[in-house]
């Protein structure tokens, strides 16, 4: 019996601060394409309706902008994403900015409420903040509180209007069920441009950033052994691969967030590969291509795809 795969291609770019997200998964499918992989016409594909059009209007929601069109897409990710996991082995999202990420993670909680949720999160940034943190109000920066049920009023510094905090509430409780994850189950690999709120927030909750330099120093393999670990109480991984995380000289600027010494191509496939045959990864996430602002024409996409053809390889040669 073979795994049963899915894609779940998710243009949303709202939750970004810069246009262009959006062009990332069609970036991905003109590689398949010229590769002649046709690996996107292997297996279902099932797209999400965008609000990107209040990209087109200015929003009034400052520490949370376009917070009302997110919360829509929210809804429309996590639905989509429960019925997936029901229905097939794996899915594979592939998705513009990071915002809706929090959609995942309510989606595969919603199809096993009972199950403990583990999540890989590899990126740049955090993406811990908080309407009441942010220093920019892109909600691409807040996923991961919302699946924390998370305001981290600790470290407030804004004051969100009644408006986005009705949203934002609405993000943290889709699926009647909050939080999604715990502090505990949450591991980092390549955070390296964190926010004060953020910092102290991981500081309260003891949650461990695995730095690239770390990563470097002691070898894939040992952080693998450590992350399993740190999963073992866990029924259910979920992988979210920002491709911020890896080194914009290396590879390309083409990311709407680019942070220097990031991980390798050959880190992030090493990772990817060991994570996508483990029998408790269910779903994993590429997001944050963005051909519009690549110096190398598609070189970010290219790289992202091939990370993605490793990671359903190996999804197809598992048990
Ligand atoms: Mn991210």
């Amino acid at each position: 019996m073979s795994t049963s795969i899915a894609f779940i291609i998710n243009e949303s770019e709202i939750s970004a601060g810069t246009r262009g997200a959006s062009l990332g998964p069609g970036a991905m499918r003109v590689v398949d394409h010229n590769r002649k992989q046709f690996l996107f016409g292997k297996y279902p594909n099932t797209f999400i309706e965008t609000e990107n059009h209040l990209l087109d209007q200015p929003t009034d929601l400052v520490w949370g902008k376009r917070a009302d069109g997110l919360a829509k897409v929210y809804e429309r990710v996590a639905n989509a994403v429960k019925e997936s996991r029901e229905k097939f082995d794996f899915t594979l999202v592939v998705a513009a900015d990071h915002g809706s990420a929090g959609g995942t993670i309510a989606g595969l909680k919603m199809a096993n409420p009972d199950k403990r949720l583990g999540v890989l999160w590899i990126d740049a940034h955090g993406d811990m903040h908080t309407p009441y943190t942010t220093p920019s109000g892109n909600m691409h920066g807040m996923p991961l509180a919302t699946a924390l049920n998370e305001d981290n009023l600790e470290s407030k510094q804004n004051d969100p209007k009644e408006e986005t905090v009705r949203y934002w509430n609405q993000m943290k409780n889709i699926g009647g069920i909050a939080p999604k994850i715990e502090a505990d189950d949450l591991a980092f690999i390549g955070l390296r441009d964190l926010e004060t709120p953020e910092i102290e927030y991981m500081d309260r909750k003891g949650i461990k950033n695995i730095a690239v330099e770390e990563l470097r120093e002691v070898g894939v393999d040992a952080i693998i052994e450590r992350l399993e670990k740190k999963f073992e109480n866990c029924d259910e991984i979920y992988l979210s691969f920002d491709v911020d995380s890896m080194d914009p000289k290396i590879v390309s600027h083409g990311t709407g967030t680019p942070v220097d010494n990031g991980l390798s191509p050959e880190e992030s496939q090493k990772l990817l590969k060991h994570f996508a045959g483990h029998p408790k990864v269910k779903c994993i996430e590429f997001v944050e291509v963005n051909p519009c602002l690549d110096e190398k024409i598609n070189r970010m996409a290219e790289v992202a795809y091939d990370l993605m053809k490793d990671v359903i390889e190996t999804v197809e040669n598992k048990a």
